[in-house]
């Protein structure tokens, strides 16, 4: 990679510490969204796909939405799966009848989606939340890796100043991927990061900003209002900005995410979601279930630690997947 750049990083604040970096990101192979879904693969869709190749009988057909709610798909939408798969005339198998049934009940993929800046000359604006540990911070270090080798320019605010071990680990992510940064000290207000991160962003140029936030739990009023405070700052201090909202959810955490991911929903407007920890779970059902009861899309999912294990999810893609 030739990426070269140089970076101010820097402590928002005080203005000092700004260092020049000539390095480009690290180069990482694109993780493997297959090796990813092992789990779930194997797991119950490798039982349903048993069931649906001996032409499934009435007692089959239900064991098959067991097995779908087994692996975090939900109730209500598992049920509407196998009932429209049993109704579908058009499909040459069992299995592919429920094939297009999940693959339909997703919303439609946007193919090389980017956040966009609200105004030209602006940078675009990506707000990232959730729960404690779901992979928020790890996540905005694999997002940075993806813009930075497609040649933009990235800027990471450290909006979560509850430890200082957060904002340390956000610069290593800075450091790897040759992003820009913007830190206030240890307990300082992230709305004041995120307006000096814009700030910085916009007299340097930048393409895109990521702003990491503390996990919060949702049942938190006080938290949440901090959050509200943060999408507002966005608004001020650029108007129009329409900031993507990323909700980083952990896809091990089950059917508890959805109401995290509701509330969070109100208090912020969620725009996308990332679900990471895939290949940690054989419940990847979860995807159809949180698109399902948000109707907000699924931007990326993480299979692995490393930089390159954040995938753009791509619906049909997901599907074959997991039924390999
Ligand atoms: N296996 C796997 N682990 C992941 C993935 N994404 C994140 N992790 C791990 O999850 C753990 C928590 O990640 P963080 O990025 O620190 O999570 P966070 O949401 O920022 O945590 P807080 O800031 O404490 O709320 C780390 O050990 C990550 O390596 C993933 O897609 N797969
Ligand atoms: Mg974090």
């Amino acid at each position: 990679m030739d990426l070269l750049l140089t970076a101010r990083g820097g402590d928002g604040q005080s203005g000092s510490s700004e260092s020049e970096l000539a390095v480009g990101p690290e180069v990482d192979a694109a993780g493997d969204l297959s090796a990813g879904l092992a789990r779930s693969r194997g797991g119950f869709m490798a039982r349903i796909r048993g069931i649906l190749r001996s032409g499934p009988s009435d007692a089959d057909w239900e064991a098959v939405e067991e097995l779908l709610i087994s692996g975090d798909v939900g109730g209500g939408l598992a049920m509407e799966v196998v009932e429209r798969a049993r109704a579908r005339k058009d499909a040459p198998s069992a299995e592919a009848a429920v094939r297009a049934e999940l693959t339909a009940r997703l919303l439609p993929g946007e193919h090389g989606w980017r956040p966009q800046p609200g105004n030209p000359g602006e940078p675009a604006v990506i707000l990232v939340v959730g729960v404690n540990g779901t992979g928020k911070t790890t996540t905005i270090g694999k997002l940075a890796h993806l813009y930075r080798v497609e040649g933009s320019s990235v800027l990471l605010a450290a909006a979560d100043t509850f430890r200082a071990a957060a904002i340390d680990q956000l610069r290593i992510w800075s450091d790897r991927t040759a992003s820009q940064f913007v830190s206030h000290a240890p307990g300082a207000d992230p709305a004041a990061v995120i307006y000096d991160a814009l700030d910085a962003a916009v007299a340097r140029h930048c393409d895109v900003v990521i702003a990491d936030t503390a996990g919060r739990l949702h049942t938190k009023s006080n938290l949440m209002d901090e959050l509200a405070k943060m999408r507002r700052v966005i608004d001020k201090r650029l108007p129009g900005a329409e900031p993507e909202v990323l909700f980083v959810l952990d896809a091990t955490t089950g059917q508890n995410g959805l109401s995290q991911a509701r509330v969070f929903n109100e208090t912020v407007g969620l725009t996308g979601i990332v679900l990471t920890k895939l290949d940690s779970t054989a419940k990847g059902g979860i995807v159809f279930a949180i698109e399902d009861s948000l109707r907000v899309p699924v931007r990326f999912v993480g299979v692995g630690e490393k930089l390159g294990d954040l995938l753009p999810f791509e619906p049909e893609a997901f599907v074959g997947a997991l039924f390999g």
